[in-house]
């Protein structure tokens, strides 16, 4: 028996965006954690100047910029960030009766795509939490977030890290082609806070907190001013480049528990190089494959971890630098907020693009894992 929505096409009805309240500045970072650098340094000054240990270097403003055209990042937990005793975001543990933050933030994200498709919840099959950490193991975060927004059908977790949301969307689109689903909410809420180390000068200016949500349909369900998903590419390449040892067999190890390696550390150059030429031949062949020359994309907007990357692969696709208007930032003022990058990029620069214009949403990160979705404005 065929069902009513056999071979459907999937589309994007909407998308939806949470941004936390407080922004931290690079200028607040940099004095909070060389405030920390100072402390330290004074504290084992015997053991520095005895050769013991090593002296921490300070952070600077302009380094932060130059690396990695990130100036401000949005947080969850501003004061306890910046509090040179905690430098981590505190949330005071909520009784299992309450919804757990990262399905609230989730959920505000999902309210605003739910809202601006004019799509009732009691209308959506499916609810993916596509996210690089998720709070728990189970009960599953997805479903946390179907039961509040009210959803029937079913909802489960997926992490590929920085690319969850592209994933995301090919599983969804996948469900909708196979008449598994008409409706599918790809929610990637993201509290890069709580697992980045705000002590190591490497990587402390890097990320921020965010919720991002796609709402993927039937193109016969969706409204007007939807985008056809012309089609959906995936890569992974495994890599210790990026990487969190974070997990449930860490108290198996206890003396290591609290070790550095169990929040993000990353080769930053080894990523930059390895990554940058992956991505452009990943969208190079995606677009050829679907019979669109470079010259076609009207826009792309592309994970945001670092502008100098995104200037490198916009320029490995076009073949020339791409303007602001080709390939929007907005790691400036969110910084990398894993899989939500590219999706905030998408929510905040698609309403001038006109039906018939195409473009291109690309995530990247570890794993190594990188996703394109190449979608047509429609009529
Ligand atoms: N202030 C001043 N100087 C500094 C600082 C600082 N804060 N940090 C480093 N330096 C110094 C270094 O000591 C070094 O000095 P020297 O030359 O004397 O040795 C110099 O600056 C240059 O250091 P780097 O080589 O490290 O600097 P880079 O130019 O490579 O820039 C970046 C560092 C910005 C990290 C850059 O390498 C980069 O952005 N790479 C790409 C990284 C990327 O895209 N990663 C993606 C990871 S995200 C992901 O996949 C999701 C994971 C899950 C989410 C986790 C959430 C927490």
């Amino acid at each position: 028996m065929t069902s009513a929505y056999d071979q459907a096409r999937p589309v994007i009805s909407s998308t939806g965006l949470f941004t936390p309240a407080d922004s931290i500045s690079n200028e607040e970072l940099v004095a909070s954690f060389n405030a920390y650098v100072a402390q330290h340094n004074a504290q084992h000054a015997a053991a520095i100047e005895a050769g013991e240990m090593v002296a921490l270097q300070p952070s600077s403003v302009e380094f932060i910029e130059k690396a990695s055209g990130i100036k401000a990042r949005k947080v969850l937990s501003k004061a306890s960030i910046l509090d040179v005793d905690v430098m981590c975001p505190r949330f005071e543990e909520r009784p299992n009766e309450q919804i757990s933050v990262l399905a609230e933030i989730g959920v505000a994200g999902a309210r605003d795509a739910l809202e601006r498709a004019g799509r009732d919840a009691k209308d959506v099959d499916a609810v993916l939490v596509a996210c690089s950490n998720l709070q728990r193991a189970y009960p599953a975060i997805a479903i946390e977030v179907q039961d509040a927004l009210g959803i029937e059908g079913f909802g489960f977790d997926m992490n590929v890290a920085c690319s969850s949301a592209t994933f995301g969307i090919q599983t969804a689109a996948d469900f909708i082609r196979a008449g598994n689903a008409r409706s599918v909410l790809v929610v990637s809420p993201e509290i890069c806070s709580g697992h980045l180390n705000w002590r190591d000068r490497d990587s402390h200016f890097i990320f921020g907190d965010v919720a991002t949500a796609v709402l993927v349909e039937a193109a016969d369900f969706a409204p007007a001013g939807h985008w056809d998903i012309l089609g959906t590419q995936l890569k992974t390449r495994f890599s210790n480049n990026i990487r969190n040892n974070f997990g449930f067999l860490n108290r198996t190890a206890p003396e290591t528990r609290d070790s550095a390696d169990k929040l993000f550390v990353q080769e930053g150059r080894k990523v930059f190089k390895e990554v940058v030429p992956m991505v452009g031949e990943l969208i190079t062949d995606h677009i050829a494959r679907l019979g669109i020359a470079p010259s076609d994309l009207r826009r792309m907007w592309l994970h945001q971890a670092n502008a100098g990357m995104n200037r490198l692969i916009a320029q490995r696709v076009l073949g020339h630098e791409a303007s602001e208007d080709e390939s929007p930032t907005v790691l400036d003022t969110y910084a990398n907020t894993s899989s939500a990058g590219s999706i905030i990029a998408f929510h905040l620069n698609n309403e001038d693009l006109k039906p018939g214009d195409t473009g291109i949403i690309c995530s990247f990160g570890a794993g190594y894992s990188a996703g394109s979705v190449v979608i047509r404005k429609a009529a």
